[in-house]
């Protein structure tokens, strides 16, 4: 009987470890599978904060997005679905009736194809529930070729996929 009372608090604090990530890093991947980096998620309380350390990308503004699944199947990355999107709300940080959860400001890539930024994804959460970046499908990072223009739809009209991160609590790649 005593026993069984020294057990339990341990039994609940392991069980929340599990499900209590905080910070998460993803590697993005080109076209060609080439590794172009990382961007390390980190659980805040106002969101998720990426923060973007790349390499190897085409200079100039870019759309960057939390697609739907989690598959990053090269080279069109068509595999990581549509925009993350658990409130059906409408595309773009500009429209009215916006955004998408998955939507985020354009990244700004240097001359020399680097770009270091930190972002806020407000409406993510890295925890349990319906904005958790942990879905059935899983959830992904992808960049385009061209900028968001955060009004078209259904993606802010924003090109070709380019670069693609799969978000995956087992760090493996599948
Ligand atoms: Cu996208
Ligand atoms: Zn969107």
């Amino acid at each position: 009987m005593k026993k069984a009372w020294i057990l339990l608090p341990f039994l609940i604090l392991t069980g929340c470890a599990e499900e209590n990530i905080r910070r998460l890093d993803v590697e993005m991947y080109n076209a060609d599978g080439d590794s172009l980096g990382t961007i390390k998620l980190e659980e805040q309380a106002k969101g998720v904060k990426l923060n973007v350390d790349l390499k190897g990308l085409p200079a100039g503004e870019h759309a960057i997005h939390i697609h739907d699944n989690g598959k990053c199947e090269p080279p069109d990355f068509k595999s990581a679905g549509d925009h993350f999107n658990p409130e059906n709300k409408e595309h773009g940080l500009l429209h009215p009736k916006g955004a998408h959860s998955g939507d985020l400001p354009n990244l700004i890539v240097g001359d020399d194809g680097k770009v270091k930024e930190e972002l806020m994804a407000p409406q993510v959460t890295l925890q349990e529930g319906k904005k958790s970046l942990f879905t059935k499908d899983g959830t992904s990072i992808v960049i385009h070729e061209g900028k968001d223009d955060g009004m078209s739809q259904p993606a802010g009209d924003s090109g070709d996929r380019i670069a693609c991160g799969s978000i995956s609590k087992d760090k493996k790649e599948e």
